[in-house]
Formats: structure tokens, C-alpha cells, sequence
């Protein structure tokens, strides 16, 4: 196997030799059709980069698989000679793909054009851009993506073109399951929670991943006002005063506050059918629905989202007049509930076949819900309940909140106790000096290491980037935003695979994505600004795919497949999305100059 790849490299590494002698390689555009490699995939020997490109001050890097460091150069994808050239770094193993990669530094490049890469022996790269506006597309339509999958409403074709369609789930009479029973509505009880957003590929809507997807997507509005205030998404709020990613955001949080027990400030786990619906379009989707669970978790992150939300939507009260009151209001009671409820944890009930969010560890909930309370009122019991709770910051996910505690507080350090504040500066530096040292010393230039790869590792890759971006906003340094830059790479191409993980951004993305409304629509590609969940040798849906698809490796970042059988590594979720909202929007709007 190994002999005649490595026959090919040879003769076309002396091929491409001759043709640099020849001086003759700004008029061998159309070589590599020629070439042994061209239609391979993830194998060593391609050019891997962010297929949509580059800011003209950022840094550019291209990967290069292979175990020899080679030359290199950069020329007009039109022809016109060469604009740059060099050698890559001495190739390493890169762990979680087990092979050996070095990188091209094309960061001497900054007018903006088409180009290629061309590296001695191998086909051209992709062609690329160097673009002021290489990510404006990608931010707004990773967030546009909330508006074509937004629950009980139909999606307007004047706003979604061909990916319009009809509302489905009202959700306008759904049961308290036994498992959500309280005094005041007690099982079978009806009650009304229209709207919010599809967790993902499927239909139900879940409390624990609307709160850190929610605070995500505030928390980009939040960090980069400027940023949003004037976007046009187009969606049926367009022009109405309040930047898009509010509009959006208040139709997951009006769904949310109607999640919770007027009764007392419980707050219900999920809203959800008791099996998960066929492969049909929304309306097509009738099951019943009910009300599943009141758990802690449920009850902390709605808390968190909406002392949030009434602080962020607070400079809005002409636009949402008394929402901001409503919000803090719900997010009192939701704590004192969890004060007094502090293990509730979420456990699946008999009849019960939907994701679970299920989480038994609260701590980092509590610190979270604390912190934002904490800013939002000014309380010090706050302070102090963050304090007991507050553990060391990690990279977060839906099941680990505390950093966006410790974001939050760092964002709005001018209003902490001198204590408080170098707590929080200490915790988000560490982490992101922890994770700029990972991508450092990664031949690949990325942050991620094996244990990373799990279901959903790409949101992995884009949290690890939004935490960068904060240790970018504290301390300014470069190397920051070099970092978070590599990720956003990551997830856009410059990985083993090839792929550019986001549906219709890039040119290899992928085209059969577990999500029920692009298999049913009838539309070849799938909705559009969509993350797939990316590589994860966990492999959980093997059994789903059997002879329809197979993984080709279990290799961990190699471990994915374009198949919609595939919920563990190509579904789309809400929590994945927001991340790449907030990390395009902010390497789009930070670019260096
Ligand atoms: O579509 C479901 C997806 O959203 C979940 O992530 C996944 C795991 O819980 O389950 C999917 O539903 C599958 C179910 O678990 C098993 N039967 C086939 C369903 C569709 O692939
Ligand atoms: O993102 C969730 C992942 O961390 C879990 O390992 C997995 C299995 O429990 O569930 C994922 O969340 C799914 C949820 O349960 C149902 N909707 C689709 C979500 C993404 O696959
Ligand atoms: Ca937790």
C-alpha cells in the first residue's frame, strides 16, 4: 500500500521540481488534472486551508500532510507569477490523526486576490481569497441558520428563498408528563410554549442546550455591538430598531420563559415528543408533545440566560417594553427554586426516548447562574454563591457552564471587587494561555488533542476559539487571535478531511447532514449555514448506519462521514451554530490590519 503512494509522490515531487527549474509554473493552471493525487481524500499530500480564505492583516496558514518539509509558493489563481514563496516547518505527528503534518506560513501575504498555493511535488491547492469581508457571509448565515429552523412558524420564502416551508409543533397544547407534575399542574395538564428554536436534527426543544446556545449568541451582541447594530439578516424583524441577533435570540427566549412553572419558578427539563419523529418536514410531524422533567440544571441555565437577556435587552425596553422586568424576575425565581431544589438532577423517564441533556454535575451551573445574577443586580449574595461554586475555568459545553461564569464577569471587570476581578482575569488567561500553548506546539496549529474529539467536536474546536478571543479582548495579544484564527481554520478546511464543515460555505461542505428538514425538503443541497458536528470515533450511530454508510477510519479526526445516518458526527445542533456565530463574527470584526 505504502510502495506505490509513495512512487507517486516521487515522480510528481520530481515533476514539479522540473517544472521550478523550468521557471514554468505560473502557466501549469490546468496540471493538476493531471496529477496522481487530484481526487483523493484525506490522504497525505493536499494543501489544506480555510477554504473561504483570509483577512488581509490575519494570519494565514495552509497544512501540508507528509513527512518531509518542502517548498512552497503562493501565485495569482489567474496566472501572473509567483507572489511569495518558502518551506514548511519540519513536519510532526499530529496526534489526532496520527500522521504527520507541517504548516506553510503564508502570513506574508496581504493584498487582497485570488490565489494558490503550489507545493513542490503535490497538486495546487484550492484556489482562495484574500478578502477584507472573508467572513461577512459566514457570520450572517451561521446566524441566519436560527431563523430557518425556528419551531411554530412557517419560514417565509421572502426570507429562506427555496428552503421556505410550513410551521409545524404549535406547541400551543402540550401534556405535563408525570415526570413534570407540580402542585399547580399536576400530569395531563395543558399548557402553551410556542416558538424557540429545534435543538438539531430533530424537533424537540431542550431547556440545558438553549441556555448556553441563547447566552452564546447574547454574548456576541454583548462583546461586539458595533458589530451587529445595522446587520440585515433578513428575517421578518429586519429593520424594526433591534439588531437581527436579538430578534433571534428573543424568539428562543420568549419560548424559554414559557418553560417555566408560574407556580414556582421550576423550570421544565424539555419540550418534547416521547420518541423521536421519522425523517419527515415539520408539519408533517404531529406527535403529541408534552412538558419532561424540572431539574436543577434546566432551572440554573435559564436562570443564567435570562439575567443575562434583561441585562443585554435592557437598552431595548422601548422595543421589548417590561421584558427585561419579566426576565429578571423569572431568573429570581428559577435560583431560589434551585436553592431549594439543589439535586433534581434529569433522569429519563421509562416512556421517554428523546435526548436527555442529562448532567450531574451542578457546580459549574450554580457559579454561572451566580455570576450573571450577580451582574445583573448588584446582590453580593451573588458574589458569594459564585464563590463557593466556581471551580477553574475549562473550555465549556452544554453539560460544563462555569466559563461563561467566569466570561461574563471577566467581560464586566470594571464592576467587580478588585478580588473578584483578578479571579476572573487570572481564570480566563490561564485557560487561554493553556489552549494558545496546545495550538503552539500542534503541527496543525490547532489547539484541539484527541480527547477533543467527541460528538460535536467541531463546537469543541469553536469554544476553544471563543475562549482565545476573550484572553484577545483582556490582554490584546496577538497571539490570541492567531489562535482563534487557527480554529476557525479548522472547522473551514484546514483539516485531514479536507472539509469545510459549515453546509454552503466553502467548496467541499457537506451534503447530507442529519437534519429532518434538509432529507425531507426535497432540495439537493441541505439548509444552508448549518455546522455539522464533525469527526468523533465514538462512532454512537454505527448501528443507525449499518449498510448504509461506514465510517473509514476511527482514527479520531478522521472519524466522519457525510451521511445523514450519521447523528454522532453530521448532525447540526443549536449549541455547535452559536459558537461559529460568535467566532466568525469576531475574527471578522477584529481583523488585524
Ligand atoms: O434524530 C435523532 C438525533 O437528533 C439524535 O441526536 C440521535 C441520538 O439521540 O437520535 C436520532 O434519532 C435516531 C434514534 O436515536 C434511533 N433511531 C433512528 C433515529 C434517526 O436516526
Ligand atoms: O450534544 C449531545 C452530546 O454531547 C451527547 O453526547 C449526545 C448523546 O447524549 O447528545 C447530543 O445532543 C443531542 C440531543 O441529545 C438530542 N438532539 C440532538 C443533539 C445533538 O446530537
Ligand atoms: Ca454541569
Amino acid at each position: 500500500m505504502a510502495l506505490p503512494r509513495a512512487g507517486h509522490a516521487v515522480s510528481a515531487g520530481l515533476a514539479a521540481r522540473l517544472l521550478l527549474l523550468l521557471g514554468g509554473i505560473g502557466a501549469c493552471v490546468a496540471c493538476h488534472t493531471q496529477d496522481p493525487f487530484a481526487g483523493t481524500t484525506a490522504q497525505a499530500g493536499q494543501v489544506r486551508m480555510n477554504q473561504l480564505g483570509f483577512l488581509p492583516g490575519a494570519q494565514k496558514l495552509a497544512v501540508v500532510e507528509g513527512d518531509r518539509a518542502l517548498a512552497f509558493v503562493v501565485e495569482r489563481e489567474e496566472g501572473g507569477g509567483v507572489v511569495l514563496s518558502g518551506t514548511t516547518t519540519a513536519p510532526a505527528v499530529w496526534k489526532p490523526a496520527r500522521r504527520e503534518a507541517a504548516i506553510a506560513d503564508l502570513g506574508a501575504l496581504t493584498a487582497p486576490g485570488r490565489y494558490r498555493v503550489r507545493v513542490e511535488g503535490l497538486p495546487p491547492s484550492d484556489p482562495f481569497p484574500v478578502d477584507a469581508q472573508a467572513y461577512s457571509a459566514l457570520a450572517d448565515a451561521s446566524l441566519k441558520s436560527f431563523y430557518l429552523i425556528r419551531s411554530g412558524t412557517p419560514v417565509e420564502a421572502a426570507h429562506a428563498g427555496q428552503f421556505a416551508r410550513a410551521a409545524g409543533h404549535p406547541d400551543e397544547t402540550v401534556e405535563i408528563h408525570a415526570s413534570a407534575a407540580s402542585p399547580g399542574r399536576p400530569a395531563g395538564t395543558v399548557v402553551s410554549a410556542p416558538g424557540g428554536w429545534y435543538d438539531a436534527g430533530d424537533y424537540n426543544k431542550y431547556v440545558v442546550n438553549s441556555g448556553i446556545t441563547t447566552w452564546t449568541l447574547l454574548a456576541a451582541y454583548e462583546h461586539f455591538p458595533e458589530f451587529f447594530r445595522g446587520r440585515e439578516l433578513g428575517i421578518p424583524e429586519s429593520g424594526d430598531g433591534v439588531p437581527d441577533i436579538l430578534d433571534e435570540a428573543w424568539w428562543n427566549l420568549r419560548w424559554m420563559l414559557a418553560m417555566q412553572d408560574p407556580g414556582d419558578g421550576g423550570v421544565y427539563h424539555k419540550l418534547t415528543n416521547l420518541r423521536f419523529d421519522g425523517m419527515v418536514m415539520p408539519d408533517q410531524a404531529v406527535k403529541r408533545r408534552y412538558m419532561v422533567g424540572r431539574s436543577t440544571a434546566a432551572a440554573l441555565d435559564f436562570a443564567a440566560v435570562m439575567a443575562t437577556a434583561s441585562r443585554v435587552y435592557a437598552s431595548y425596553e422601548a422595543q421589548f417594553p417590561g421584558e427585561p422586568a419579566r426576565m429578571r424576575a423569572a431568573a429570581e425565581a428559577a435560583w431560589r427554586w434551585a436553592q431549594a431544589h439543589p439535586d433534581s438532577f434529569y433522569r429519563q423517564p421509562q416512556d421517554v426516548r428523546t435526548g436527555a441533556y442529562g448532567d450531574e454535575k451542578l457546580d459549574d451551573e450554580f457559579a454561572w447562574a451566580a455570576a450573571e445574577l450577580y451582574l445583573l443586580t448588584g446582590d453580593a449574595h451573588y458574589l458569594e454563591a459564585f464563590a463557593r461554586h466556581a471551580r477553574d475555568a475549562d473550555v465549556p459545553n452544554w453539560a460544563d457552564v462555569g466559563a461563561l461564569g467566569w466570561i461574563s464577569l471577566a467581560a464586566h471587570r470594571q464592576r467587580l471587587p478588585a478580588a473578584s476581578r483578578d479571579a476572573a482575569e487570572r481564570q480566563v488567561g490561564q485557560l487561554a494561555a493553556r489552549l494558545a500553548a496546545q495550538s503552539r506546539e500542534s503541527p496543525w496549529r490547532v489547539a484541539m488533542q484527541p480527547r477533543d474529539f467527541v460528538w460535536g467536536s467541531n463546537a469543541v474546536a469553536l469554544n476553544q476559539a471563543m475562549v482565545l478571543l476573550q484572553a484577545y479582548r483582556l490582554e490584546r495579544e496577538r497571539t490570541y487571535l492567531d489562535a482563534a484564527q487557527s480554529q476557525l481554520d479548522y472547522v473551514l478546511g484546514r483539516n485531514p478531511l479536507g472539509v469545510s464543515f459549515v453546509t454552503s460555505h466553502g467548496l467541499r461542505t457537506p451534503m447530507h447532514i442529519h437534519h429532518r428538514p434538509s432529507q425531507a425538503d426535497g432540495i439537493a443541497p441541505p439548509v444552508p449555514g448549518l455546522l455539522s458536528g464533525g469527526p468523533n470515533p465514538g462512532q454512537q450511530d454505527r448501528a443507525d448506519c449499518k449498510g448504509v454508510a461506514h465510517y473509514r477510519s476511527a482514527v479520531p479526526a478522521l472519524s466522519w462521514i457525510d451521511h445523514d445516518c450519521s447523528y454522532a458526527s453530521n448532525e447540526t445542533a443549536i449549541n455547535w451554530n452559536a459558537p461559529l456565530v460568535y467566532v466568525s463574527s469576531a475574527i471578522q470584526y477584529l481583523a488585524p490590519l
